[in-house]
């Protein structure tokens, strides 16, 4: 038998965390035979609803929930952690600013890099869900000196996953059917979701789709806007389909999926004439056991250079806001 890994989500009474602490525990993360340890990490407000989560955890009777912790203590809910899972964040509030947003939240992530460089296990990975997830990602990593940076990754998967959909929908094909889709750059509304370079069914999906003025004035703009347009359709903002694309990341992740392109975030090496120490989402392949190799020599046309520069912007931007918490 597998020995039990402990994965450490934050946020876990939240409604992203709900869904995905069930999904970890049922095995989906980490394979119907990798048995895990939780350990669920909230505020101290949090703790009430998070007992309520626990008991359903347990009232699941998964087979493969080893271990179920529950604190308030980061260094006690990172302890020995193989995997961390961030969600954890706080929501805007009414007049709040994006600035003020960001500043509260790069708080968290500089407290929270902290404890993970003292507690978790060596090789640690950390998934970023909480917003701003890249600019988040950039802090923790900068407040965790012993934490191999490029295993700090900013979650591009729920939008990765969103512009399969739509391609799918459009052409008729099953989400199986589409490779090759890319999100570069920030999750937020000026990410660039390329479909340049992306397959349906093996052929180019610029040709099958045929509309450039769909791609630009309607795929685009919906991947960008897409919580958005949960938010006013459900009056919540997306949680399922979030922690499902946080379980599909780390499972990519670990086992690995040959020649399929995924868009993750890790720090920027200055690839694709992007800035270094970016958290800018590129197109990688998952090789398994964490090891990653980017997909290199894809070209831009001048629209997605200009999306490009765009997205870059924005990201120095946010880095700049959070400057006082680089040490
Ligand atoms: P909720 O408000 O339902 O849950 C957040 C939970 O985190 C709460 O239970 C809260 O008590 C807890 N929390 C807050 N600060 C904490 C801290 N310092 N330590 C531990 N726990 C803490 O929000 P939810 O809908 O679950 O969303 C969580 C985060 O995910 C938000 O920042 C949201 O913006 C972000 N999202 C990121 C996405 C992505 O693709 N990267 C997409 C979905 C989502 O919008």
């Amino acid at each position: 038998a597998k020995k039990p890994k402990v994965v450490s989500v934050t946020g876990a009474a939240g409604a992203i965390g709900y869904s995905l602490v069930i999904r970890i525990a049922s095995g989906e993360m980490l394979g119907k035979d990798q048995p895990v340890i939780l350990k669920l990490i909230e505020t101290e407000p949090g703790m009430k609803p998070l007992k309520g989560v626990m008991m359903e955890l347990q009232d699941c009777a998964f087979p493969l929930l080893h271990g179920l912790h529950g604190t308030a203590d980061l260094e006690e809910g990172f302890g020995d952690a193989e995997h961390c899972v961030l969600v954890g964040a706080r929501p805007r509030g009414p007049g709040m600013e994006r600035k003020d947003l960001m500043t509260a939240n790069a708080a968290i992530f500089e407290t929270q890099g902290k404890a993970i460089n003292k507690a978790a296990a060596k090789g640690v990975s950390v998934l970023v869900v909480g917003n701003p997830a890249n600019t988040n990602s950039l802090v923790l990593a900068a407040n965790a000196p012993d934490v191999d940076s490029s295993k700090v990754m900013a979650m591009m998967r729920l939008d990765q996953n969103r512009a399969m959909g739509q391609i799918a929908e459009k052409t008729g094909c099953l989400v199986s059917d589409v490779e090759k889709v890319v999100i570069w750059g920030n999750h937020s509304n000026n990410q660039y979701p390329d479909i340049h370079h992306a397959t349906v069914k093996g052929e180019s999906a610029m040709k099958v789709i045929n509309d450039e003025a769909w791609m630009k004035e309607t795929f685009i703009p919906r991947v960008q806007k897409r919580g958005a347009e949960i938010i006013s359709a459900r009056g919540a903002s997306s949680a399922a389909s979030a922690a499902s694309s946080a379980i599909d990341h780390f499972r990519d992740y670990v086992y690995g999926t040959g020649d399929m392109w995924h868009s993750i975030a890790i720090p920027s090496k200055g690839e694709y004439n992007t800035t270094p120490g970016l958290w800018f989402s590129l197109p990688r392949k998952c090789l398994g056991d964490g090891k990653m190799e980017l997909v290199e020599g894809l070209t831009f046309n001048a629209f997605g250079e200009e999306m490009m520069k765009k997205v870059e912007k924005e990201l120095i931007e946010e880095r700049d806001a959070v400057k006082h918490l680089l040490p």
